[in-house]
């Protein structure tokens, strides 16, 4: 993996990302301002989220979102944010977001990619102050520049990414993303409004101690599951699962370890969803030397058919997801 272990830590993310312009997918800097216009809407939101205990936004904006969740102020507001940023930065023609139901067109129709994004996934962990996320996927669109985006732009697959990312807002704000060559690290210092690298070259564990499922779920999970599960168990891993899905990857990502959200029966199809949670993920995960499965083949080779398709995810070291894989019998269909 071709890694950016040539750049200092401490470097701040304007100069890593112009740095390593020539590595980007289109060398003519629209991406390098796309990923600008991400982290600065992560800013934003940052300080949203630091605040919430404190503003009269906390609590559920009393609307549905479109996935028919109690939709919280927070995530409203991110939702808006990420829009804006992008809307304003004029590289993303479109964005696919989480909390819309259809594709939202930004107006630049001169705009090379479209984003897909889940601007706060974990909202319901907001009030009870645990961790959250931004997720997001960022595409080189397919249709004819100076037209409005179609849907094929956001039905491109997974390995069709040029960028993925996510921010997490935990004990620190942290930016970790890739453009396919490997994954780097970016801690937020508030006090100065930068992202500094931190990590240069993120590499998972071949294995690790941790396994993140929610048991909650135990007697529903398909038998392949439930006996990967006691396997870990009698090795005595640790079950860590906060229930906030870019905090259970991040943690596993670091520590070694799998994150397991199977098939349940409110979920036959799993909850999280594809396109702006699985692959950007999935993406991150592959660069850094670790596995992601549906239960039979890679997040990234599945088909994309719907902006909100929910798949099976198994995800992290590589020797663990293989070893669950392996536990299912279940035939494999051509991806
Ligand atoms: P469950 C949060 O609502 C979320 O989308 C992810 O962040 C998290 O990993 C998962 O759902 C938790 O789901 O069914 O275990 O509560």
């Amino acid at each position: 993996h071709e890694n950016n272990l040539a750049q200092p830590v401490g470097t701040t993310l304007d100069r890593y990302i112009m740095r390593n312009q020539s590595e980007f997918a289109y060398a003519t800097g629209e991406l390098s301002q796309l990923l600008r216009d991400i982290a600065l809407a992560g800013k934003i939101v940052n300080r949203e989220v630091n605040r919430a205990g404190l503003t009269t936004i906390i609590g559920a904006a009393g609307a549905q979102n479109v996935q028919g969740e109690q939709q919280q102020k927070l995530d409203v507001e991110a939702n808006i944010r990420f829009i804006r940023a992008l809307t304003n930065g004029k590289e993303a023609c479109a964005v696919l977001s989480e909390e819309n139901e259809d594709i939202i067109h930004t107006g630049n129709t001169e705009g090379r990619y479209v984003v897909a994004i889940d601007p706060l996934d974990g909202s319901s962990n907001i009030d009870v102050n645990i961790s959250i996320g931004t997720l997001f996927s960022i595409y080189r669109r397919v249709s004819p520049i100076g037209t409005e985006a179609t849907p094929a732009d956001f039905l491109q697959g997974g390995r069709k990414q040029v960028a993925a990312g996510y921010i997490l807002y935990g004990s620190s704000t942290m930016l970790v993303y890739t453009t396919g060559h490997g994954v780097a690290g970016f801690t937020y210092e508030s006090s100065l409004g930068e992202f500094f690298l931190s990590h240069p070259n993120i590499r998972i564990p071949a294995t690790g101690p941790v396994f993140s499922c929610n048991e909650g779920y135990w007697f529903e999970y398909p038998e392949y599951v439930q006996k990967f599960l006691m396997s870990c168990k009698r090795r005595t891993m640790s079950g860590r699962y906060v229930g906030s899905l870019v905090a259970d990857y991040h943690r596993n990502l670091f520590t070694g370890g799998i994150y397991l959200y199977p098939p349940n029966k409110k979920a036959p199809q799993g909850k999280l969803r594809l396109l702006y949670e699985g692959y950007p993920l999935a993406f991150i995960i592959e660069q850094a030397g670790g596995l992601a499965s549906c239960g039979k083949r890679a997040i990234l080779d599945l088909e994309p058919t719907d902006y909100h398709q929910r798949s099976p995810l198994f995800i992290g070291s590589p020797e663990l997801v293989a070893e669950l894989i392996a536990g299912n019998m279940e035939p494999v269909t051509t991806p």
